[in-house]
């Protein structure tokens, strides 16, 4: 790549990505995240679809790519004008490795001039094929570069990520994320700390006995913020769980915004768990849950 090409390609405010993969894989899921922040079902993609997605004064073309037999001879033609191809696949239906494979091997022309992501998509389904694994299904070594980003468009997990690391693709720059949120934690009925995620070494000691000893007490209050050190805590109730957010006072937070969050979450949880009901807890899906959620956040 030239000079030239290189300034074109940092400076242009517009850019075009195209996100192929078979059917089923989880592309159109993806982009209606990216627009919408969260789950949502659709129906198969016919033909191509284009999306437009702005982000810090980049306008970005999400060309989505029908993935069922008839439509696959579209694909070469779109990731040929555009800046990064992206080839999703479904890393549950391993049944499919093969297919994929060969697919994905038809543009190889492509993938030695442009930078390919494969997005492993549904890693909230167990068992789901390691990352290595899916490189040695896809022998994606024999390409001069690519990279397999895990994520779950049903739970979140890593699609910020994934898109950051897109979004350097496209401009060179890298998105600049603000990071408010300092720590979640998840509580039972009884006030039992099931787990917590945070971004800084702020849950020990002192702050954390605090938010231990407010959810004791207060479960069944309406109370739902708390002060204390410089950082405020935002606490949320549901069904069978309580959740805490904590965010430095300082930071220039929109409350509500944090407040719905943490609802979301908490229904999530309560979504993924209907074992709650029958009173019956697994500490390790709910840890493994918030995880996903708080790598998107913290
Ligand atoms: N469990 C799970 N299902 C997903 C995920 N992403 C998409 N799906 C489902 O997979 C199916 C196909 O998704 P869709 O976006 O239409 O796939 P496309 O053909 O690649 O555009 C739909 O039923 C989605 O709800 C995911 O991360 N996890
Ligand atoms: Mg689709």
């Amino acid at each position: 790549m030239g000079v030239k090409d290189i300034l074109k390609r940092v400076f242009t405010k517009e850019k075009k990505i195209v996100i192929t993969g078979l059917d089923s894989a989880g592309k159109t899921t993806m982009i209606s995240f990216l627009q919408n922040g969260t789950f949502m079902e659709h129906a198969p993609t016919m033909g191509k679809e284009l999306s437009q997605i702005e982000v810090q004064g980049i306008r970005i073309n999400v060309m989505d790519m029908g993935g069922q037999k008839d439509f696959r001879n579209l694909w070469i033609g779109e990731a040929s004008t555009a800046e990064c191809v992206i080839f999703m696949i479904d890393a549950y239906a391993r049944e499919r490795f093969n297919e994929a494979r060969d697919e994905l091997w038809k543009l190889s022309s492509i993938f030695k001039k442009k930078p390919l992501i494969i997005l492993a998509n549904k890693y909230d389904l167990q068992p789901v094929a390691s990352i290595s694994e899916i490189i040695e299904a896809l022998n994606l070594k024999d390409l001069p570069s690519f990279e397999v980003l895990p994520i779950s468009c049903k739970t979140g997990y890593g699609i910020v990520k994934a898109f950051m690391k897109i979004y350097y693709k496209l401009t060179g720059k890298h998105l600049t994320q603000k990071t408010n949120l300092r720590a979640i934690t998840v509580f039972d009925q009884g006030g039992i700390p099931l787990t917590s995620s945070s971004n800084e070494d702020i849950l020990q000691g002192g702050l954390f006995t605090a938010i231990h000893n407010f959810v004791r007490e207060s479960f069944n209050s309406e109370l739902d913020q708390l002060k204390m050190g410089g950082h405020l805590i935002i606490f949320k109730r549901s069904k069978h769980l309580m959740g805490s957010i904590v965010v430095n006072e300082s930071d220039n937070i929109d409350i509500p915004e944090v407040e719905s969050g943490l609802n979301d979450l908490l229904l999530h949880l309560e979504h993924m768990c209907p074992e709650l009901e029958k009173d019956q807890l697994d500490s390790s899906k709910i840890e493994y849950l918030v995880d996903q959620y708080a790598s998107n956040l913290l």
